[in-house]
């Protein structure tokens, strides 16, 4: 084994370093939740903005929960290694815009400490869609969330996201400092206006002038983030290692496209991301957002739950079946009717290079990844598009698919029997509400379509779709196999 990857001096020449002076950074944004994604997107443009522009924009990071990344990052001083995998190779980036890595179950105080730092100008989050305490039947606050209903008995003491921002911004309100910009970039359709009307609904709960204050003074961005980042694997560390010529236990590997649409609205400035290839400024993203979630995100659940229940491991696998591939195709156009037009983005090309990016052959990305937490992915990706489809008159049949792989997916059994863990917040009562159901499309979808808040009634009540849904879910059930639709 190498040398821990620790500094930018003497690696390999085939690691790509930082290109500024990272003794001198200072923090300017704290991160919460470091996990793959924030490593392969986030803190890349960053990197990419200040060495294009400079400032003090370094990132400080926190791990709400699992201390793994963090403290790996805080043995390598925050550096860590980007591969980018396509079929011509793999190329190795080392990122240096990260500065410092907390755990904030271990150190509570030492992490309030940082929110209320004025130097501190941008929190920002890749927590997942589960973190955030939505719910999405009313599109408000889960009062029954565990981190919800902790940090509203116990504010000052907080646990989840919206605890933590909401008393980070409380005591600068308190000591007069100006308020840091919260920014999600999580999969949720308009993930700031949601971050901002938790916190706002939360705020209303304990203090009715904090509520206020940032009512009038916190801005909340929304963003659109895209970039394919499969869970590492050993072969991520081991190339990372023979690629930079050190041991790297924080290494992701990614695709080479990359996408951010960020709202310019921030409270006191942010670094220079727009110089960075891939990242667009923009007044509203709803239109992206839209577009990314439906397309890309909503192609690809029905790819991981038809194909994890056919038995392919990754989605580049799903991919070299021609009438799955055709299938993702087709629900992308499918989608792309409830589109309204993207500023500058035309939708077949859009289809095409999601189809080429899913099939690229250098990324392993596990349909079971994808397949994980559907309660919380369906309504964005497939089920809100798929009211506004019948709405328009359309007959919605690969949403009825993909809803159907999810039910397949959800009873937890393959056709020989074997048992895996559906790996959703929500997988109990799942459990609970198919247990004593026989093994039947019309039973099953019957017991899941009555998941409080999960489906919309527009589709439980549309006769023909939920029959479709229904039918399809029976020939699943019968034939692992993947029939084609
Ligand atoms: C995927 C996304 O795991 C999933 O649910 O659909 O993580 C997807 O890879 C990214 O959104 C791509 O930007």
């Amino acid at each position: 084994m190498s040398d821990r990857l620790q500094n930018v001096t003497g690696l390999a020449p085939t690691a790509k370093v930082p290109a500024y002076d990272r003794n001198s950074l200072k923090a300017g944004i704290l991160h919460l939740g470091p996990g793959a994604f924030f490593r392969a997107h986030f803190a890349p443009f960053t990197d990419g903005a200040l060495a294009a522009a400079g400032g003090d924009w370094g990132i400080e990071v926190a791990s709400l929960r699992t201390p793994d990344v963090a403290d790996n990052l805080s043995a390598q001083n925050g550096l860590y290694t980007v591969l980018i995998r396509d079929t011509s190779g793999t190329t190795a980036e080392v990122i240096g815009s990260i500065l410092k890595a907390h755990v904030a179950p271990r150190d509570s105080a030492g992490l309030l400490a940082r929110l209320e730092d004025p130097a501190i100008r941008i929190v920002s989050m890749t927590v997942t869609e589960k973190a955030y305490g939505f719910d999405p039947a009313t599109g408000g606050l889960d009062l029954k969330h565990p981190d919800i209903v902790a940090d509203l008995a116990n504010r000052h003491a907080p646990r989840g996201v919206i605890g933590y921002l909401v008393e980070g911004l409380a005591r600068r309100r308190q000591t007069g400092i100006a308020p840091f910009t919260p920014l999600s970039c999580d999969n949720l359709p308009s993930n700031g206006a949601v971050l901002k009307r938790l916190v706002l609904e939360f705020t209303s709960r304990v203090d009715a002038d904090l509520h206020r204050w940032i009512e009038a003074n916190v801005p909340f961005p929304s963003t659109m983030v895209d970039r394919i980042t499969p869970a590492s694997t050993e072969a991520t560390y081991a190339d990372a290692e023979r690629l930079t010529g050190r041991t790297d236990m924080a290494a992701i590997e990614t695709e080479p496209f990359t996408q951010w649409v960020i709202e310019d609205h921030f409270a006191s400035g942010r670094p220079a991301w727009e110089k960075v290839r891939g990242a667009l400024m923009v007044e509203d993203v709803s239109a992206y957002e839209k577009m990314k979630l439906r397309m890309l995100n909503g192609a690809h659940s029905l790819l991981a739950y038809l194909g994890y229940i056919g038995g392919y491991e990754f989605i580049r696998d799903v991919m070299d079946d021609a009438a799955l591939a055709a299938l993702a195709y087709r629900h992308m156009h499918a989608a792309a009717r409830t589109l309204d037009a993207v500023p500058g983005i035309d939708l077949d090309d859009y289809a095409n290079e999601l189809i080429a990016r899913f099939a690229n052959k250098a990324i392993a990305h596990r349909t079971y990844q994808i397949a994980m937490d559907g309660t919380q992915k369906l309504p964005q990706r497939l089920l809100e598009p798929a009211c506004e489809a019948l709405a328009l008159g359309d007959r919605a049949e690969t949403y009825a698919i993909a809803v159907a792989a999810w039910m397949r997916y959800a009873i937890g059994e393959r056709g020989n029997g074997e048992r895996y863990e559906l790996r959703d917040p929500r997988a109990a009562e799942i459990a609970a509400l198919i247990a004593d159901i026989p093994r039947t499309g019309p039973a099953i979808s019957a017991a899941l379509f009555t998941l409080p808040g999960l489906f919309p009634k527009a589709l439980t009540e549309h006769r023909a779709w939920s029959q479709d849904v229904s039918d399809k879910l029976e020939i699943l059930i019968q034939d692992d196999r993947l029939p084609l639709f």
